[in-house]
């Protein structure tokens, strides 16, 4: 990792903690109704969308800047009839953004293609997250890439999150409202306290390798329930964990044959889980580690990540657009207890995690990494009585 980055990105971090903690200090509540002043910015944030995103949303868009400001961001809106990811990228890499910490699109924004092997070219966040890695399109004149940055350009100097339900059943404009006051009610409120814990839901395939807590004892202690028994680990027993309370759910699965949902190995054979069921439960997760092929795929119909992020309470999905998923979630899972931002927590995870000599067989676990939502959403702290409970 370059040391400058890194550290760079420290002080970032402990000047956002600064101006977080100031806003701490005076109040039992997470934040305060004070502005911060134009020095107190830490970084910049742009939001990238569409005219009919910023038309139709305009009230919405308004407060989610309003709580970013109030946490130190200045906060940017880029509105276009966007032709394609590059044209984004240039604009978000233009000087008036020289201290830009991450980006957020919203609705119908184009998303760079990435072409693996013989698979079809699938939206690739990364490429919007390494501002200075040289991407190679394909020779074949498709408009994707087939060739990627090597080690360091390939490393993400900015977070990016996509807020986007183009693809699902009913009006994404409607969700992507529905979204934002969610998060913006989160930023206000944090009333999330952590006690409801977090569930990992293991398949027998990682299973047998010993998956288990997958870090997330980082966060919620021993409040980790974690279901990795073959006998346990069925597509009914899924759709009743997935109805609980839990604050976190972290899944391993294989997916069911396309982009949609997952499918357990059961005694009698394999049983699914598709976003029919998330839809009708609409679960009260905030958060979801998706580890499963291309369940993140957000150009694709009824991807189930948006599902989880739109059918229900849904803050947070990390997940893959291409087959693979996050292999090794404890240096993520570390930063989210230290209290950095699900974005900047995942940013810093491609620099820790991602192979110096990224071969062929790794690629597939980086490139096709994503997280749907609001990046700048911090797990809330918990209150004193329940740290007490908690620590
Ligand atoms: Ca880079
Ligand atoms: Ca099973």
């Amino acid at each position: 990792m370059d040391q400058s980055n890194h550290e760079a990105q420290k002080v970032s971090v402990q000047k956002r903690r600064l101006v977080l903690s100031a806003i701490l200090l005076g109040t039992c509540v997470l934040f305060l109704a004070r502005p911060v002043s134009a020095e107190d910015f830490s970084g910049q944030i742009v939001i990238v969308t569409t005219p009919k995103y910023e038309r139709a949303l305009r009230n919405e868009i308004s407060q989610y800047q309003r709580v970013l400001y109030r946490e130190g961001f200045q906060v940017d809106i880029l509105s276009e009839d966007w032709i394609s990811a590059e044209q984004i990228k240039h604009a978000l890499t233009s000087s008036r953004y020289e201290s830009i910490d991450g980006a957020i699109m919203l609705g119908n924004v184009p998303a760079a293609l990435v072409k693996r092997g013989k698979e079809e070219p699938r939206p690739c966040a990364l490429f919007m997250m390494d501002l200075n890695g040289q991407w190679t399109k394909a020779k074949d004149g498709g408009d994707y890439y087939s060739g990627v940055p090597e080690w360091p350009e390939i490393n993400p100097e900015i977070w990016v999150g996509y807020i986007t339900a183009e693809t699902l059943d009913g009006d994404p404009v409607e969700y992507a409202r529905v979204y934002l006051e969610r998060t913006v009610r989160y930023h206000e409120s944090g009333t999330v306290d952590g006690q409801n814990g977090a569930l990992t839901f293991i398949d027998d395939e990682w299973a047998k390798r010993g998956a288990s807590t997958l870090g997330l004892e980082e966060i919620y202690h021993d409040k980790v329930t974690v279901v990795n028994n073959s006998d346990s680990t069925t597509a009914a027993r899924y759709r009743e964990e997935l109805a609980k309370t839990y604050e976190f759910i972290h899944l391993i699965a294989h997916n069911n044959h396309g982009f949609t949902g997952h499918r357990f190995a059961e005694k009698s054979g394999v049983a699914n889980v598709d976003y029919k069921v998330v839809q009708y439960i609409q679960p009260k997760a905030l958060f979801y580690n998706l580890g499963i092929c291309s369940n993140a795929c957000f150009t694709q119909p009824n991807y189930a990540g948006g599902w989880y992020l739109f059918g229900g309470e849904g803050l947070v999905v990390l997940g893959t657009t291409m087959p693979g998923a996050m292999n090794k979630s404890d240096y993520l899972y570390a930063r989210l207890a230290e209290g950095v931002s699900f974005g900047e927590a995942l940013k810093e995870w491609f620099h820790e995690e991602i192979p110096r000599d990224l071969d062929s067989t790794n690629r597939r676990w980086y490139l096709s990494v994503v997280l749907l939502g609001d990046p700048t959403i911090r797990r809330p702290r918990v209150t004193s009585v329940q740290q007490a409970d908690f620590a």
